[in-house]
């Protein structure tokens, strides 16, 4: 019998800076009852699903956001979505900013089964932006600033399957899904805030869409494994969030996208059988992977040229020039 689990990919459109948590909750809600009257297991929402993307601005004392971060989890606002998903019999994917007892401060994503139990945590390893304040930007992008880096990707048992976690710039870095691939991952969920402009080279702009479908679905496919990848999207306060939520099967194939940038539900039916198509053939790593020749991967963080090739480059009318 083929493990089918019956996914939900629930984007949400955006969330303004006054929105209480309880109003948020409640959009949560009534998309984990789609999800449940669309026969979903799981329903997956986005990257700080609960507040609006913060690090879009400087605040001089980092503790005046404090109100964007959950203590506890579930706390009291959330509570009811953990309720709601456990009186449905379906589990969830949450991301929100977590704040701990002893101070840090994560972009956190958690995995709640059909009981309401939570299974799975993960805190983002992959920090992008910057620390500082730089006015010259349309708007922040503070994760360096405003979170502590996450120290790893583990998996999770769940679902009859085995789960991973991401989260947004993760999925730009194939390392991610091969960290998750090497430890059998079969459904990897992703939230993302992935603003369309893109300071530091507006090139990129207009190519948004583009990279995200071809990180998600790459990592998919060279790993084997289902990559269900949700945004919040849709104008934040001024900022152009990309939607373009999907679910991709180990094939790399588009198993359902939504359309707008809303809040909408998408639904596959994700068999976890048909990652082994891809495990165990092209990509059966225990049979072809070579990693005595991937040295540099995790001995080395930044490009090193080797020297002998700088200095050919160097030597006019050498063999480099
Ligand atoms: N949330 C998040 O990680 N967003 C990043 C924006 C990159 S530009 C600073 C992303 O990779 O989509």
């Amino acid at each position: 019998m083929n493990r089918i689990v019956t996914v939900g990919a629930a984007q949400t459109g955006p969330i303004q800076r006054d929105d209480t948590r309880s109003e948020v909750v409640e959009r949560l809600i009534a998309l984990l009852r789609r999800g449940a009257d669309a026969g979903c297991d799981l329903v997956v929402f986005p990257e700080l699903a609960l507040t609006t993307f913060f690090p879009r601005w400087w605040v001089d004392d980092r503790a005046e956001f404090d109100h964007f971060f959950e203590t506890e989890m579930p706390g009291p606002d959330t509570q009811p979505l953990f309720d709601e998903a456990a009186r449905l019999g379906i589990g969830f994917h949450l991301g929100y900013a977590e704040l701990t007892p002893e101070g840090q401060r994560f972009n956190t994503a958690i995995v709640v089964d059909r009981h309401g139990t939570t299974i799975g945590k993960y805190r983002k390893v992959h920090l992008p932006g910057h620390h500082d304040h730089q006015p010259w930007r349309e708007f922040q992008h503070l994760e360096r600033y405003y979170f502590d880096p996450g120290e790893g990707f583990g998996v999770f048992a769940g679902f009859g399957g085995v789960l991973g976690l991401a989260i947004c710039n993760d999925r730009r870095w194939s390392e991610t899904y091969r960290v998750l691939g090497l430890q059998g991952c079969e459904l990897a969920m992703i939230g993302y805030n992935t603003p369309i402009h893109y300071a530091p080279d507006p090139s990129q702009d207009v190519l948004q869409g583009f990279h995200n479908r071809l990180c998600l679905q790459s990592g998919a496919y060279q790993n084997g494994m289902w990559v269900v990848g949700v945004a919040k999207a849709g104008d934040e306060e001024g900022c152009d969030l990309l939607g373009e939520s999907a679910i991709f099967a180990p094939s790399g194939e588009v198993a359902a996208a939504c359309s707008t940038v809303g809040d909408e539900l998408v639904v596959a039916e994700c068999d976890l059988d048909l990652c082994a198509d891809y495990k165990d053939t092209l990509f059966d790593f225990g049979y072809y992977r070579r990693p005595e020749a991937y040295g540099p991967i995790t001995d080395q963080k930044g490009v090193i040229v080797p020297p002998e090739v700088a200095a050919a480059l160097e030597d006019p009318g050498g063999e480099g020039t």
